[in-house]
C-alpha cells in the first residue's frame, strides 16, 4: 500500500465529529470523547515536524492539565523541549480540520511537497501521557497515526509534562556540547536532586513544605523525586489520588487555589506560617500560599516567584563578579501591577507578551537571563547559550565570588530550562527561601499585591473577542473597550481587561482595584458587559 492508502485505512479508525478544532495556547484541547480523531491527525503533525527538523525527536504530550477531568488535549514538543513554533498550528489546525480521510491524506502529501521533505529522514516521535482516564486510548489514536507511518514512537508512559519535554531536549542534545542530560526519568530525577543537594549544603534544616498534587501525574512522580532528594528536604504531599479520576484538579490544585485565592478544602488546620504549595494537573504551574498567625490566607503567585528567583539571580551574579550580565522579567496582563511596579524598583527591564508560554519563552530568549511567569504560576528562567558559557569560563577572585559562582552554575542545572515545571520551580523556591532564611511573610512583604479578580464568563461565541496591545484591550466587538475604560475610570487603581481562554470555551475577564471589594466589583461590572 501506497502512504496515502495507509494513512486513509488508519484515520477512517478516528472519524472526525462535527466541530471546528483550534491548536489554542496550549495545543488542542476539549472533552476527550472529541479528540481521537485529533489526536490522531496530530500524529502526523509531529511526524511531518520531526522529518522537517531533520529527524530530531519532537515530542506528543497528550494532556488537558489544569481543565476538569473529562477534558484531555494534545500538544506538540519543538526539539529543544521548547512549544511548537506558533507557525506550525495553522498546520495543525488545517489537519485536525480535514473534512475527510483523502482530505487527511491529501494535506499530508502536500505539506510533505511544500516541505521538500526526503523520504529517507526518518521521524523520531516521542509520547507521553497525563493520569486522565481518556489518556490511554488517546495514546493508541498518535501510535495508530505514527504505525500507519511505519515510525515506532518512543512511549514515556505517564509522565508529567515538563518531564517530557526535558526527554525532547536531551534525545536531541545527546553527544553534543548542549548536551541536557541522560534522555530518561531516573536521568531528570538525578540531575533536579544532585543540584538541589549542592545548593543546600550547609543550610540549617528547614521545616517541611506542604504539596497539593491536584491528584494529577505530579503526585507520583513527585513521590519519586523524594527519593532523590532524599533528606535534603521535607515534602509532605496532599491530594496524589490519581486512580480515582472525578478527583483530578477539583478542589485542589494550581487554578483552585489561584482563581478562589484560598486554600484547598483539603488542607483543613494550616499551620499558621507553614510553606504550602498547589501544582496543576499535569504538574507545569505551581502557586504557594500561607496563612498568616490570623489565619488568613495569602497566595504568592507565579509573579512573586518571578520576583524573588529575578532578585536572587541578580545577587549571586553580582557576588559572582560577573559584569554586564543583562537579567530582564517577562510577564502578561495578569501579573499584578505592583508586581510590575517592584521589577522596575528593582532596575531590571520588564515586558509583557500575550498568554501562552510560547509567547513569554520567546520573550525571556532576548536576555542573557529572562526570567518568565505568567501570574498562574507557569514559569521557568532561561540562561542563553552564551550566558551559560560566560559563567561557565569565569574566574572568581575571591572564596565568595567562588561560592557564589557555583551556587549560580547549580541553578542552571536546577531549573528546567525547557518549560515551567511545577518540580523544578518547587526546588527553585526552596532553594532561594533557605538561603535567605526566609519565611513565606518574609517573602510576601517584598510588596504587596494590588486587590484582584479573575473570572470566566460563558458567553454564545468567544472568537468574536479578538485583542491588542498583549491582551490588554480588546479591538472588537467593537465600542467595547470604551465602555470597560469608563468603568475602569471610576476606580482608583483599577485595570481591566477581556480575553479569549485558548483553552476552555470561556471568556476570562481580570480585574484589579484600590480594595478587594472594588476589584470584585469591577469585574464583575465588566462581565456582566459580555452578556
Ligand atoms: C495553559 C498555558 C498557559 C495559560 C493557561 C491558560 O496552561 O500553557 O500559558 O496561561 O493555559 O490559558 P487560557 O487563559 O488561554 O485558557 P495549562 O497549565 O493549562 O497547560
Amino acid at each position: 500500500m501506497s502512504t496515502q492508502e495507509t494513512i486513509i485505512a488508519a484515520s477512517s479508525a478516528y472519524p472526525k465529529p462535527n466541530q471546528t478544532f483550534q491548536y489554542g495556547t496550549a495545543g488542542f484541547r476539549m472533552k476527550a470523547d472529541l479528540l481521537p480523531s485529533v489526536v490522531f491527525r496530530v500524529g502526523l503533525l509531529a511526524a511531518l515536524r520531526s522529518r522537517f527538523k531533520g529527524g530530531q525527536y519532537v515530542g506528543v504530550m497528550i494532556t488537558a492539565s489544569h481543565n476538569p477531568p473529562a477534558d484531555n488535549g494534545v500538544k506538540l514538543i519543538d526539539p529543544l523541549g521548547e512549544m511548537l513554533e506558533s507557525s506550525w498550528e495553522a498546520y495543525g489546525t488545517k489537519l485536525a480540520n480535514a473534512a475527510s480521510d483523502q482530505e487527511v491524506a491529501d494535506y499530508y502529501s502536500q505539506l510533505e511537497q511544500e516541505f521538500n521533505l526526503k523520504p529517507d529522514v526518518e521521524a523520531k516521535v516521542v509520547v507521553g501521557c497525563d493520569t486522565r482516564e481518556s489518556s490511554p486510548a488517546l495514546v493508541d489514536a498518535l501510535v495508530a497515526a505514527l504505525n500507519s507511518l511505519s515510525i515506532k514512537p518512543n512511549d514515556y508512559g505517564t509522565v508529567t509534562t515538563p518531564q517530557l519535554h526535558y526527554v525532547v531536549r536531551c534525545l536531541n542534545t545527546q553527544g553534543t556540547d548542549r548536551a541536557y542530560g541522560e534522555p530518561t526519568l531516573e536521568g531528570y530525577f538525578t540531575k533536579l536532586s544532585a543540584a538541589f543537594k549542592g545548593l543546600m549544603k550547609g543550610k540549617s534544616t528547614r521545616t517541611p513544605v506542604t504539596v497539593d498534587c491536584a491528584n494529577g501525574v505530579g503526585g507520583p512522580q513527585l513521590g519519586l523525586l523524594k527519593k532523590y532528594l532524599g533528606d535534603s528536604i521535607t515534602i509532605e504531599v496532599t491530594n496524589e489520588d490519581v486512580q480515582t479520576y472525578s478527583k483530578l484538579n477539583y478542589q485542589c490544585g494550581a487554578d483552585f487555589v489561584k482563581v478562589g485565592q484560598r486554600l484547598p478544602p483539603s488542607i483543613t488546620s494550616p499551620q499558621p506560617l507553614a510553606r504550602y504549595a498547589s501544582l496543576d494537573g499535569d504538574a507545569d504551574r505551581i502557586v504557594y500560599y500561607y496563612v498568616d498567625k490570623s489565619n488568613t490566607f495569602h497566595l504568592l503567585d507565579g509573579d512573586k516567584i518571578a520576583t524573588l528567583a529575578a532578585s536572587f539571580i541578580v545577587d549571586l551574579v553580582r557576588a559572582s563578579g560577573i559584569a554586564d550580565f543583562n537579567l530582564g522579567v517577562v510577564q502578561t496582563a495578569y501579573a499584578n501591577g505592583n508586581s510590575t511596579k517592584y521589577i522596575e524598583k528593582l532596575g531590571l527591564p520588564v515586558v509583557c507578551t500575550p498568554t501562552g508560554v510560547k509567547h513569554l519563552h520567546h520573550a525571556a530568549l532576548a536576555y542573557d537571563c529572562g526570567v518568565y511567569f505568567e501570574a498562574n504560576g507557569h514559569g521557568t528562567v532561561l540562561f542563553s547559550s552564551d550566558a551559560l558559557a560566560r559563567i561557565q569560563e569565569h574566574n572568581p577572585n575571591t572564596p565568595a565570588e567562588s561560592s557564589a559562582l557555583k551556587n549560580l552554575t547549580a541553578l542552571t542545572e536546577l531549573i528546567n530550562q525547557t518549560v515551567g515545571d511545577a518540580l523544578s520551580d518547587l526546588l527553585l523556591v526552596e532553594v532561594i527561601l533557605a538561603h535567605k532564611s526566609w519565611t513565606p511573610d518574609q517573602w510576601d512583604s517584598c510588596y504587596t499585591d494590588l486587590p484582584n479578580k479573575l473570572e470566566k464568563a460563558e458567553v454564545a461565541d468567544r472568537n468574536i473577542y479578538k485583542t491588542t496591545d498583549a491582551e490588554r484591550k480588546l479591538t472588537e466587538p467593537k465600542g467595547l473597550q470604551d465602555q470597560i475604560d469608563a468603568l475602569v475610570s471610576k476606580y482608583s487603581n483599577g485595570r481591566s481587561f477581556v480575553r479569549p481562554s485558548g483553552t476552555e470555551n470561556v471568556v476570562r475577564v481580570y480585574a484589579e482595584a484600590g480594595t478587594k471589594g472594588e476589584a470584585d466589583e469591577l469585574a464583575q461590572k465588566v462581565k456582566a458587559l459580555l452578556n
